[in-house]
């Protein structure tokens, strides 16, 4: 049987990555001994056209797709395509979003069968057998579903999976070679689990309080596998990597002992860090930490139940900046009971550990379903302004406090952003100018590049005009290259852009795939590793 999975569309400003959570869903399919086929539209173009060419060819019994809230839409809109196609084609949902209000989705989509709630692995696979042998999952834990023009919701999950039995997950089914290509971070985990209760986040109510960890043997072969595919840097997307210091210095000591050279990252809580943990890191090839640290007040702090406060956090980036690790800190505004002033605490806090050599980013608070903040809003000083899921990408407000609107929130933002932006035009005009060197430009050029590149993918530039019959001889690799970067170039939005250089990057990283063959020249992407 052949189960189809869907990443649906995400824009590049949120930092596309090989999604996890397929790949480890695929990963246990194949060990069921399904057959599985991924379609990956964060990074290759939607079409309609396309979807129904790999559902002519594949012929899935089984569809399923992921969404964050704010992909539920662009999941929906392949989910109905899909159903217009093949209305009879069985489909899922999973992921953090429909997990949370799975009743709701399954009344307002009629064109989704099934939900699968939380952790996906087991429940996944026990749909597929189901389906299979000709049932309908009823009576399956962590599904919900239809039953007789009736929904049904399971009142408890799957037990918790023993992390360290999952497969590898199934990278080789995405196309990791355009993320390689787009020179994006590709992330991993090391375990499982968070016993905090943050009342914005909903990453304990997915996976469960206790924490499950995958052997560091495990662990490292995966790391040295990302290596060796050519992944320039590895982001380890546990919560809490540095809580279990044992775990942690496992993993690194590991990574010493195997002299692997892998450059990563990790998120980490500001309150289980120490310096001797921090060397090993930096010795193992961490390139830096991210903390949560959401706010400046340590009243909203205590609001939200983070359990730090901002002396914590102070400790924390002078243990980073003793140990040589980059410390990078989150902040969320408009959290319950934000104000004016805890607002201007939290804006003079970054500022404060700017100075201490962090780097630090603002989000607004989207109250994402299954949130403690959403689910018992009565509870805080909070207004939700809008169900627009397409809405909770947390870069604009969604939701206002009793002193802080939304247009504050906004305004706020969109300030922080212009800032970002005259930087931006402020290093490329030093550049021009040529008082400021390559290093220096490096965060210009890779956005540039990151930004071309993509869209040379999205709009099909190379489906569109990187094949031609050129009647002779092969063309050398250089004339081959020249030739693509001038019939792009002459296409309208391509013109004045540093194409040659980028795709000749692309080219020597492995990136892009050349052919010649009976007078014609091909160019494409190359997708799988
Ligand atoms: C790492 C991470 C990222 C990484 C990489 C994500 C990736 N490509 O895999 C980056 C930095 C790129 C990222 C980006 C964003 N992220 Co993020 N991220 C995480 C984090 C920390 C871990 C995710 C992970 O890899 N988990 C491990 C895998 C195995 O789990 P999983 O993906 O949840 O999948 C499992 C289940 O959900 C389920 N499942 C999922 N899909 C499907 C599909 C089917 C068919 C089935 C049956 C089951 C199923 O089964 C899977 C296996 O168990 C989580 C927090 C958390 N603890 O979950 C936030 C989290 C997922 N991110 C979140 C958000 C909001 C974002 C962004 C919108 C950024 C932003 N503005 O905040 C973007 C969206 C990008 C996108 N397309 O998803 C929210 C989502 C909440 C929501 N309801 O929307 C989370 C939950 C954090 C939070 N705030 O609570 N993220
Ligand atoms: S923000 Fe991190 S520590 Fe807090 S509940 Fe979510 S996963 Fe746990």
């Amino acid at each position: 049987m052949r189960i189809l999975l869907i990443n649906p569309f995400c824009p590049l400003s949120e930092g596309p990555s090989p999604s996890l959570g397929l790949a480890f869903l695929a990963a246990v399919l194949e060990e069921a001994q399904f057959e599985v086929r991924i379609l990956d539209f964060v990074v290759q173009p939607y079409s309609r056209e396309g979807l129904e060419a790999v559902l002519s060819d594949f012929q899935p019994a089984l569809v399923g797709l992921t969404a964050v809230t704010m992909t539920f839409h662009s999941a929906r809109e392949v989910l109905a395509d899909l159903k217009q196609i093949d209305p009879t084609l069985p489909a899922v949902m999973g992921g953090p979003h429909v997990t949370f209000c799975a009743r709701q989705t399954l009344e307002e989509v009629p064109e989704l069968d099934f939900i699968v709630l939380g952790e996906g692995e087991a429940t996944l696979v026990a749909l597929a057998r189901s389906i299979a042998q000709g049932g309908g999952g009823e009576g399956i834990p962590g599904l919900a579903g239809r039953s007789g023009g009736e929904i049904f919701c399971a009142s408890h999950g799957p037990a918790p999976l023993d992390v360290d039995r999952l497969p590898v997950p199934a990278r080789h089914l995405l196309p990791l070679g355009r993320y390689r290509t787009l020179n994006v971070a590709v992330s991993m985990t090391t375990s499982r689990g968070c016993p905090h209760r943050c009342i914005f986040c909903v990453g304990r109510k997915m996976v469960g309080a206790r924490v499950r960890y995958r052997s560091p043997i495990k662990v490292v072969d995966e790391l040295a596998g990302l290596s060796a595919m050519g992944f320039a840097q590895v982001n380890i997307a546990d919560d809490l990597f540095t809580a279990n210091a044992r775990h942690c210095m496992a993993i690194c000591d590991l990574i010493l002992a195997r002299d692997l050279q892998v450059r990563w990252t990790s998120f980490a809580r500001v309150d289980t860090v120490n310096v001797p943990l921090l060397e090993r890191m930096k010795a193992a090839g961490c390139t830096g930490v991210c903390f949560g640290v959401e706010s400046g007040s340590p009243a909203i702090l205590k609001t939200i139940r983070k359990g730090i406060t901002p002396q914590q956090v102070v400790s924390a980036v002078e243990m980073c900046n003793t140990a040589g690790v980059p410390p990078f800190a989150s902040f969320i505004l408009g959290l319950p009971g934000e104000t004016p002033q805890t607002m201007a605490e939290t804006v003079a806090f970054g500022e404060r550990l700017r100075e201490m050599g962090v780097s630090y980013g603002f989000h607004v608070l989207a109250p994402f379903p299954g949130t403690e903040v959403r689910e018992n809003v009565a509870r805080y000083d909070l207004r939700i302004l809008s169900d627009d899921w397409r809405e909770y990408h947390a870069n604009r407000a969604v939701a206002e406090t009793a002193e802080v609107s939304r247009t504050i929130l906004d305004g706020f933002l969109g300030d922080w952003e212009k800032r970002y932006q005259v930087w931006l035009g402020e290093l490329k005009g030093r550049l021009e100018r040529g008082e400021a060197d390559e290093a220096e430009a490096w965060p210009l050029r890779n956005l540039e590049r990151v930004d071309l590149l993509y869209r040379l993918m999205m709009e099909r530039a190379l489906e569109r005009h990187g094949t031609w019959q050129n009647g002779g001889r092969p063309l050398d690799e250089a004339q081959a290259l020249a030739a693509l970067c001038k019939r792009i170039g002459e296409q309208p939005g391509f013109r004045d852009k540093p194409l040659a250089a980028v795709l000749k990057e692309a080219r020597s990283s492995g990136g892009l795939l050349l052919e010649q063959r009976d007078g014609r020249v091909r160019w494409s992407w190359l997708d799988y590793l």
